[in-house]
């Protein structure tokens, strides 16, 4: 029986040894990993921030100094009343402050839970009220948008919010992070087994779920996939994706790159105009892409002037990678393509650098570890044959045993043997590797950003015009998938327009990314045998 704690299950004890004894968990922390590189090359580059400087110039961050603002900064949150095991919620983009947050955090021993910059009160007053965040950080403003503004609506409606910090300058009506007292304090180095952060989930149902993570899981899967990505001292990270996000964060990512001693630069916005004169100033070696990015770097990479001659390693994933499209990326970018399939959940699997050229391009990679368990199952949880077609489940030593304060939804997404049911339909070939031919989950994958339908659907309910909404999933040639919405409105209403529906969702303050790309008007919707409405068939309706 594993043990379950108040807040999250953990590995059964006999799992927990079998980890430790093959030396998958060897006792690291995130804290005392920063102060052993700090201490083993002080003055190696750790972080480039190309437009982090004073003046909008490039920050260079040595091992050295990371380490010794995160001292700072830790010392500075303790003052604030901040300890061991509280939540705080991190909305940062792509810059410097978001590691040296981050990493306060980890010698606190309070965990950061990982919002996206995309987030707006809708889901970032959800994750604080849910997981009763003491603080929040923020920039001040990002993108064109006013995050402090978005900090005060948040404090009003999560109560449990003490403090939100801001980083840089222009705190405003709240505290700057630069501005914190600075005494140092001694803090004792958290558990090894203890949780390090809670991770986002993509998210099936109404509210997205939190995903424990343990420092021993976590840093488990950064070593298996530095060595399988060729990550080294030498290697140079572009992170791309939000830093934020499981994939950029640890596939090998920013942090896999900082356990091996390597340079991480951020890139402060994904297009080519911005990424290929970094990776030719940087000698950028590797870096993480979704397959709609990676379609853009792809086709810019022929007409370039810039010198991309450095990148070794493009790693593509988070929504399916289509095989022609795949074809195209070493030619065009002269590096080896590798195919990453993961979750925030744990499981990530990896084409290998030395696959044959087919495999890389037809497949979504093998596990990282020997000890990642997979199954393929029907509907009943039966085992299908090689090369069937079916739910892929998974358990090993880096996959949650459950979710944070979620004991009724863990009893649906894991088997009571403690497989992760992913929602992913996958099929193994002869060699071992896996193929995602699509989703059992009620999620739209918009270009690798997930959509939990239900969550869309309560906005759309919201709407006093609305009877009923069911969002689907639509193919998109660039996307891959887009969002529409079937709405039946109510026979009494108003008629509405698809486009004030949009602006309605919109106005409720979610994630731009969520607001249903496109509208349908219909009278009714598709039952399946047992009267309940089929996704599969709205999916397969004519475009209206
Ligand atoms: C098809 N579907 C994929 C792929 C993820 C590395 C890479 C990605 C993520 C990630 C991650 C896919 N082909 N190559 O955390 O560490 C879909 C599946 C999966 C879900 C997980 C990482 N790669 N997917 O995307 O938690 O449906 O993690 O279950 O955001 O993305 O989403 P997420």
């Amino acid at each position: 029986p594993s043990t379950v704690d108040a807040d999250a299950p953990t590995w059964p004890a006999e799992f927990a040894e079998r980890y430790r004894a093959a030396g998958h968990w060897r006792g690291e922390t995130f804290g005392a990993m920063l102060r052993e590189r700090a201490a083993a090359h002080p003055d190696r580059i750790a972080i480039v921030d190309p437009a982090g400087g004073p003046d909008g110039g490039r920050r260079a961050w040595t091992y050295g100094e990371l380490d010794r603002r995160a001292d700072r900064l830790a010392a500075g949150l303790t003052a604030r009343g901040i300890g061991r095991g509280d939540r705080v919620v991190v909305q940062l983009p792509n810059t410097a402050e978001f590691f040296e947050v981050v990493f306060a955090l980890f010698r606190i021993g309070a965990l950061p839970v990982f919002a996206l910059p995309a987030h707006r009160e809708s889901e970032i007053a959800y994750f604080c009220s849910f997981a009763e965040a003491v603080a929040y950080v923020i920039p001040a403003e990002h993108g064109g948008y006013d995050y402090r503004t978005l900090a005060a609506v948040v404090c009003a409606k999560a109560p449990t919010v003490r403090h939100v910090l801001v980083a840089g300058r222009d705190a405003g009506a709240f505290e700057s992070l630069a501005d914190l007292p600075a005494e140092p304090v001694t803090l004792s180095e958290p558990a090894p087994d203890a949780l390090a952060f809670l991770q986002l989930s993509g998210g099936s149902t109404g509210t997205p779920k939190l995903i424990p993570r343990t420092h021993d899981d976590y840093i488990y899967s950064l070593r298996g996939s530095n060595e399988l990505c060729g990550v080294t001292e030498e290697s140079v990270y572009l992170c791309v994706l939000p830093a934020a996000h499981n994939f950029p964060l640890s596939s090998p990512g920013t942090l896999g790159t900082l356990y091996a001693g390597g340079r991480v630069v951020l890139c402060p916005s994904p297009s080519p105009d911005t990424a290929f004169p970094l990776i030719e100033r940087e000698r950028v070696t590797i870096t993480g892409l979704v397959p709609p990015l990676a379609l853009v770097w792809t086709e810019a990479a022929t007409r370039t002037a810039h010198d991309l001659s450095s990148l070794d390693v493009l790693l593509v994933g988070g929504a399916k990678f289509s095989e022609e499209a795949a074809r195209r990326v070493a030619p065009a970018l002269g590096c080896t393509l590798q195919q990453v399939f993961g979750m925030a959940e744990g499981l990530v699997n990896y084409t290998r650098l030395d696959d044959p050229a087919e495999t890389i391009v037809t497949t979504q990679g093998r596990p990282i570890s020997a000890d990642d368990e997979i199954r393929i199952v029907d509907d009943e949880d039966q085992d299908l044959p090689v090369g069937t077609t079916g739910h892929l489940l998974t358990r090993g030593p880096y996959t949650i045993r459950g979710y944070w304060r979620a004991p009724e939804h863990n009893r649906r997404s894991f088997t009571e043997d403690g497989f992760y049911r992913t929602g992913d339909l996958v099929r193994l070939t002869e060699s071992g590797h896996l193929v995602v031919e699509g989703r059992a989950k009620d999620q739209i994958n918009r270009g690798g950003e997930k959509i939990a339908a239900e969550e869309v659907e309560n906005h759309l309910l919201a709407h006093p015009a609305v009877h009923d909404a069911n969002v689907v999933a639509e193919p998109d040639p660039y996307l891959g998938e887009r969002t529409c919405a079937y709405v039946i409105l109510r026979a009494d209403a108003e008629p509405v327009k698809a486009s004030a529906l949009k602006a309605f969702v919109r106005g409720r303050g979610l994630a731009a990314y969520k607001v249903p790309d496109r509208v349908v008007f219909t009278d009714a919707f598709p039952k399946t045998g047992v009267g309940k409405v089929s996704k599969k068939d709205l999916r397969a309706a004519p475009a209206a």
